[in-house]
């Protein structure tokens, strides 16, 4: 398969992005996957844009969209994404909309359609810690994910997309006391172990869901 893997740049005044740190250093051939890898800006919309114009230009079998979510202990496949942005803190040309639907004649959430399950039991079997997440928040990440499945829904009805949260580097949090890391290494093996399992096959069917 053809796959875009996209990592974010900093946003909120950090200097890095685990993200596209951890893109970066993705091996360009994954098992049977061949990886293109691109930097997207924290910004609400202009980021699909420029997902958008790479589909356009060239074939993707899959995208798959990686973002820090800081706090975080695991790397975390999300299930859905929700057609809501809701905006902490601005984005990185000073947008915060809040409470504003992402597409108004889209559905009101997209289901990934990559094997998340399989993505994140391989993840663990490879000894790092991976959850499966039931929320991608409501940020650009979020917006991310949904624009993904519209684009699936409306233009690309072969295209596999996906998302996957990654922990806080360690060097981010040396003056956040009691905050979880994991070390760029670390989520590039994960990253690499989610991304080998990709494919069509029906996902697992693991208890992986949770009670609240
Ligand atoms: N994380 C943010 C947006 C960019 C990123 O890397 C999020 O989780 O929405």
């Amino acid at each position: 398969m053809k796959i875009l893997v996209t990592g974010f740049d900093p946003f909120e005044g950090n200097e890095m992005n685990p993200s596209w740190e951890a893109v970066k250093q993705l091996s360009s051939q994954i098992g049977e996957h061949d990886i293109t890898k691109i930097e997207i800006p924290t910004v609400f919309h202009k980021a699909i844009e420029v997902i958008e114009q790479k589909l356009n230009s060239e074939h993707y079998d899959a995208v798959v969209a990686i973002g820090q979510a800081g706090g975080r202990a695991e790397i975390t496949p999300e299930r859905i994404g929700i057609n809501i942005d809701d905006a902490r803190i601005a984005d990185n040309d000073g947008n915060q909309p809040i409470d504003i639907p992402i597409r108004k004649n889209g559905a009101a959430a997209y289901f990934s359609n990559l094997p998340v399950k399989r993505m994140t039991e391989s993840i663990k079997n490879n000894g790092i810690p991976a959850k499966l997440s039931n929320t991608a928040g409501t940020f650009v990440c979020n917006h991310i994910l949904y624009q993904l499945g519209y684009l699936n829904a409306t233009q690309y009805p072969n295209l596999l997309f996906g998302f996957i949260h990654v922990p806080y580097l360690p060097e981010q949090v040396t003056d956040k006391p009691g905050t979880p890391s994991m070390s760029l290494n670390t989520i590039v093996q994960g990253l690499t172990a989610a991304i080998k399992t990709i494919d069509h096959l029906p996902d697992l069917k693991a208890a992986l869901g949770e009670t609240h």
